[in-house]
């Protein structure tokens, strides 16, 4: 008997919240999952917000390039990690096509580019100039890259173009493409014993800076247009013949029929907005603190409850 009015309280209790929400469709909202891990996390944290609130989730792996055209299409609902430097150009690509609205810009400054951990500047000081770098191409041979040097770039669907900048300025440098992001790291680690130079592809905010202080390669500023004007950048017959930009956005996008089909989850969307250190945090907890991205998500939900639930509040309210 006591057991059954508490559960009817319950029911009564959580009744407004539902009814709230009830302009929000049943279907599921389809999150994708790429191969990094804030995105991951991240979007496993939106994902358990959404449900919270009643709402029904799909996770799909998709290709973190053709994720542009499946949000377009609606095939996938949204996207919450849009960096500048390696997705700018399949981002403007759709939006221009159209169906994809703007959900707005995280409150984080990207950078992802050519980085060596600090040590390899001991043995090539003129770093972090590129022109340094390619003097000092005979330390970052490997088996791997015969006589010229090593670069090992992030996984081929980053679409990073790390051999056509080799080739645009002219560098004596053998570009490999990681299988994944977990291969980048385990290549620092494996360097780091003997303190062997290296050159690997990195981003920021990530989990990386706090484990391996270094800095990222200066290559000729990015300028728009680098990636599709030959006439931008030093060469001016070549593509790619800049770094990627600093000071790079991290956005928020979804298919334009999210804003109608599930406004408050699509207010959410719009809503939540991390900063560089949160997006470092969520990289930690799966690389460092080796969680789930589950778990990792249901403790950065606990850990910053009075941080995302206003998110939710100002849109069920
Ligand atoms: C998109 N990424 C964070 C891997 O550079």
């Amino acid at each position: 008997m006591k057991t059954m009015t508490r559960m009817m309280m319950v029911t009564a209790i959580a009744a407004a919240p539902v009814a709230a929400m009830a302009q929000d469709s049943s279907d599921p909202i389809i999150i994708p999952i790429h191969n990094w891990s804030s995105q991951i996390v991240m979007s496993n944290l939106l994902g358990q917000v959404y449900e919270e609130m009643g709402l029904n989730v799909e996770y799909v792996t998709t290709d973190s390039q053709a994720v542009y055209e499946s949000v377009r299409l609606g095939d996938v609902t949204l996207e919450l990690e849009v960096w500048e430097g390696a997705f700018g150009a399949s981002y403007r690509a759709a939006l221009a096509k159209g169906g994809l609205v703007d959900a707005g810009a995280h409150d984080v400054e990207t950078r992802e580019d050519w980085w060596y951990p600090m040590w390899t500047k001991d043995a090539c000081p003129g770093l972090p100039s590129w022109e340094a770098l390619n003097e000092c191409a005979d330390l970052f041979k490997t088996a791997e890259s015969g006589d010229k040097g090593m670069y090992l770039d992030g996984p081929v669907d980053w679409l990073k173009h790390g051999q056509e900048r080799v080739a645009a300025l002219g560098m004596d440098f053998v570009v490999v493409n990681a299988g994944s992001a977990a291969a980048l790291w385990a290549h620092i680690g494996q360097a780091e014993a003997d303190k062997k130079p290296i050159v690997v592809f990195n981003w920021s905010p990530n989990f990386a800076e706090a484990v391996w202080p270094g800095e990222f390669v200066e290559f000729p500023e990015w300028e728009a247009g680098c990636d599709t004007d030959p006439t931008k950048g030093p060469n001016k017959e070549a593509l790619y013949d800049c770094g990627n930009p600093k000071g790079g956005y991290l956005r928020k996008v979804a298919n334009y029929e999210m804003t109608s089909k599930w406004p408050s989850a699509y207010c959410v969307l719009s809503n939540m907005t991390f900063n560089n250190a949160q997006v470092s945090e969520m990289a930690k907890l799966v690389d460092t603190d080796e969680l789930e991205p589950e778990e990792a998500a249901e403790e950065y939900l606990a850990a910053n409850r009075d941080l995302i639930q206003p998110w939710v509040d100002a849109c069920t309210g």
